[in-house]
């Protein structure tokens, strides 16, 4: 049997940006020459990307890690490092994407439609990057930085053109193996299908998506059975197949079953209960006085469909009306929406206290102070110079720091000098 996934936890991360490198010219009887030290290449991206060529998300429940390689570091000679390489996560259409706070950042259900992930991390600059008319020698360049780091909820909603609704037993999975190439298991047991089975009906020239789920039972809204779980892949339909069974394998009359049923979609989404319907009465074939289900059909007021699946009555006309009303949803509404949100890169800084220490968070912060070593008077000018760039420095002093405070930026902490004008004379705020 195919296993089918519709909902996994993955981890992503970006690949790491390669450090810069610093170093000079070598020329006879110079004991430094230019500085040629080249950047790191940046890391490669996480990207998830919608196709019709993949069915469920089976992938990722089987490799929930997933990263993009990192950029190599800068080499001598002004040779820059190579990119990492994207990483490329292929899934099916009707994928959401949705982040630990319950946040749906997309809702890939177009052909290839993308959205970036993971950011790959920045590559460090090499020390020729830095070189000015005032600082014709720096000594320093960058680190790599980190890709970004998340947890994401992929969750898959089908997109079948058309979905069978019933009881468990009504012969859904009958109907749709014999309307398309599914094999679905068939049995007189209620809960045969544990998972959708999705199957394309061809006739003449026409076609369609069909989606056999779970069978719903009464509760089915509110967690009851299988249904619960599997209504989501109702929500986009465009076409509701509601099939009744008129044996006695099921304890309510067609009528009964009909109304508790669009009680039950109505109960998870209201506008599931407008969806257009295609009602169907199945096992005709063992039916012996149809009077009564005429007379509740008319009752009704719409048209039912009386039909037999095993025997196959009534199957052609079924899927043309099924295939004609696809049709019309279509050219009502003809590709349905899905979107991706373009968050904002995270490259502000924000202050904040830990006990002691003053934190500074943020892209910003952790760009400013990304050098190879601190510990070099050169580079920590440099760094200090950035800090109040920024406006690091005065969000500190607005904060309430004042010289002498721990200040924790990433992993380095350091102490605050106060309020400088001109960090390069008086050695920085980096002590
Ligand atoms: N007499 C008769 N029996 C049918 C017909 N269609 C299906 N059945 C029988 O009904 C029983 C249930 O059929 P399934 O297709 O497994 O029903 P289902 O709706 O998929 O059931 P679940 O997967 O449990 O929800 C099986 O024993 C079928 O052989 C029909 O047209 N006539
Ligand atoms: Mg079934």
């Amino acid at each position: 049997m195919a296993l089918f996934v519709d909902k996994v936890r993955i981890s992503i991360k970006g690949g790491a940006g390669g450090a810069g490198v610093a170093s000079f010219v070598r020329e006879k009887g110079l004991p430094r020459g230019k500085p040629n030290g080249g950047s790191g290449g940046s890391g490669g991206d996480v990207i998830l990307r919608a196709t019709h060529d993949v069915a469920s998300l089976i992938s990722y429940s089987r490799h929930p890690h997933w990263r993009a390689s990192d950029g190599t570091h800068g080499e001598g000679d002004l040779r820059n490092g190579a990119a990492g390489e994207d990483r490329i996560l292929l899934v099916p259409l009707g994928t959401r994407v949705v982040l630990d706070d319950g946040t749906v950042i997309a809702d890939l259900v177009k052909h290839d439609t993308q959205i970036t992930l993971a950011r790959g991390g920045r590559g460090g600059r090499g020390n020729a990057a830095f070189m000015t008319p005032r600082r014709k020698a720096p000594s320093f360049c960058e680190q790599g930085e980190y890709g970004d780091e998340l947890w994401v909820t992929l969750e898959l909603r089908l997109l079948a053109d058309a979905a069978l609704i019933g009881f468990p037993n009504a012969g859904k999975s009958t109907l749709i193996s014999r309307v398309s190439a599914a094999k679905p298991k068939i049995a007189d047991y209620p809960f045969t299908t544990l998972t959708p089975n999705l199957g394309m009906v061809r006739l003449e020239d026409r076609e369609f998506l069909l989606a056999d789920i779970p069978g719903i039972i009464e509760g089915a809204s509110v967690g009851k059975g299988l249904g619960h779980e599997f209504l989501r892949h109702v929500e986009r339909a465009r076409v509701l197949v509601v099939l009744l069974d008129p044996t006695p394998l099921q304890s309510l009359s067609v009528g009964e079953q009909y109304v508790a049923l669009l009680r039950e979609l109505a109960g998870h989404d209201e506008t599931l209960a407008s969806r257009t319907q295609v009602v169907v009465v199945n096992k005709m074939d063992s039916v012996s006085d149809p009077s009564e289900i005429e007379a509740w059909a008319a009752e009704l007021g719409i048209r039912v469909h009386l039909i037999s699946a095993i025997a196959g009555t009534g199957l052609t006309e079924l899927i043309h009306v099924i295939a004609d009303r696809v049709a019309e949803h279509i050219r009502k509404v003809p590709e349905r929406e899905g979107f991706v949100l373009h968050r904002p890169l995270e490259e502000g800084f924000a202050v904040g206290r830990d006990e002691n220490t003053w934190v500074v968070s943020g892209k910003a912060a952790t760009r400013a102070i990304n050098l190879s070593d601190l510990t070099v008077p050169e580079a920590a000018d440099f760094a200090a110079k950035r800090l109040k760039f920024a406006g690091i420095e005065d969000a500190l002093v607005e904060a309430g720091a004042v010289s002498g405070d721990d200040v924790r930026i990433g992993d380095v902490v350091f102490v605050f000098a106060g309020d400088t004008d001109d960090v390069e004379d008086d050695g920085g705020l980096l002590g």
